[in-house]
């Protein structure tokens, strides 16, 4: 039903894997939010598939569902030497990855991480699954929306919605977006879909959750992802491993796709909102206490239809809600447990209850142009802390509050 927000896979990392997120530029005006059009030389490896299966589609049952591998990638021992851009204890890698259909539409679909036997390479196995990002070198998007940095002003009025939790902006410790941690993000071009590097597709984080574009309402509306012939898929993935010796797994897409540009549907894209306006995702909640924070107004500047929303939290998150032109329309829910279902899972001594997933809203909700849009995230570390440190602790104190969606752009 839903996707993942993956910390910095929402903003397309662009093919620049060699530019990763915490190269942080201050922005501050709108112009930022010009479209990049032109494609930078791309570098990447191709990489095969190491297997393929095709079994029965979920989604759609016009589809073709895949399940394909990628590998062996070999995630060196704790103690080892490491690659990772965005957490200096992961191993990054990226390739183009061939197999992966071109001139079709996406409906859905997963990433996550196995063994060469099959079985799930996973937290219980010692495996974090820092992101994996699966883009579309190639595809063209418009802004959908602008907004600027700073300080909200908005409040959702209170005759027609919620009122925001106590607490309120005020308790906003620090906005770190010109922060310097290893968890970061791309910037707000990125942010807004509109880079011309590599678009994103697919891709999960430690939440794991599938990426869908189908509409849970297709009498209203169809809609998918269309990659177009010329574009090629890409992944940029990084992983943590916590055994003392090196794991070979292998990146996993379990996709579904209807050949062609299908009569009907229409093209979507994942695109996010965040509490932080267009600056850095990342920011300082209260520490000992619940509170939550509003965006700045975001205005839509292209009319299509929303759906498939989910929230992105930290640990210590409770939920983002969404609040078009001051009423509620979303209200996306972390859910928390142990990372692996049935499984207690121990990080560096310390059991770790995680966020495992969100309630999303799938409902079609039209947008126009000159829409307000207000994010509201809470988080109240009283209730749930944060992610223990082991060895990541680039995860600790940094909040994020972002919702990511579906747009259809009206054509
Ligand atoms: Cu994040």
């Amino acid at each position: 039903m839903h996707f993942s927000l993956i910390c910095i896979s929402l903003y397309t990392i662009g093919v620049a894997v060699a530019t990763p997120g915490h190269v942080r530029q201050p922005l501050t005006s709108k112009s930022k939010l010009v479209a990049r059009q032109s494609m930078p030389a791309i570098n990447l490896p191709t990489m095969e598939a190491f297997d393929t299966k095709e079994v029965e589609p979920k989604a759609d049952s016009s589809a073709i569902r895949k399940i394909m591998r990628w590998g062996p990638l070999r995630v060196n021992a704790k103690n080892g030497t490491h690659t990772g851009k965005l957490d200096p204890t992961s191993d990054a890698f990226s390739a183009v990855l061939d197999g992966m259909c071109t001139d079709c539409m996406y409906i859905t679909g997963s990433t996550y991480l196995t063994y060469a036997n099959g079985s799930r390479a996973s937290i219980a196995t010692g495996i974090y699954n820092h992101h994996v990002f699966v883009g579309d070198i190639g595809k063209k998007q418009s802004p959908i929306y602008s907004c600027s940095t700073g300080a909200n002003t908005t409040t959702p009025n209170p005759e027609t919605t919620e009122a925001p939790a106590e607490g309120g902006h005020a308790d906003m410790e620090g906005m770190s977006a010109e922060g310097e941690a290893g968890h970061s993000h791309g910037d707000r071009v990125r942010r807004d879909g509109t880079s011309g590097l590599a678009v994103q597709l697919l891709g999960s984080g430690d939440d794991g959750a599938p990426m869908s574009y189908a509409s849970s309402q297709p009498d209203v509306i169809k809609t998918g992802f269309y990659v177009g012939k010329e574009e090629k898929v890409m992944h940029s993935s990084e992983y943590v491993n916590y055994k003392d010796y090196p794991q070979d797994i292998y990146m996993t897409i379990d996709y579904e796709y209807i050949p062609g540009k299908p009569e009907g549907y229409s093209d979507a894209l994942h695109s996010s909102f965040t509490v932080t306006g267009c600056g850095g995702a990342g920011y300082e909640p209260a520490k000992n206490k619940a509170s939550s924070i509003l965006s700045p107004p975001l205005y839509i500047t292209a009319a299509g239809t929303f759906l498939n929303a989910q929230a992105h939290l930290h640990d210590g998150g409770i939920n983002v809600r969404i609040f078009l032109n001051r009423a509620l329309v979303c209200d996306s829910v972390a859910e928390y447990g142990s990372a692996d279902a049935g499984e207690a899972t121990e990080v560096g001594g310390e059991a770790w209850t995680t966020i495992k997933g969100y309630t999303g809203c799938s409902e079609a909700i039209s947008m126009e142009v000159g829409d307000e849009v207000v994010v509201e995230a809470s988080y109240d570390p009283t209730k749930h802390r944060l992610r223990p440190g082991a060895v990541d602790h680039s995860m600790m104190g940094e909040a994020m509050g972002m919702m990511g969606f579906v747009y259809a752009i009206k054509q």
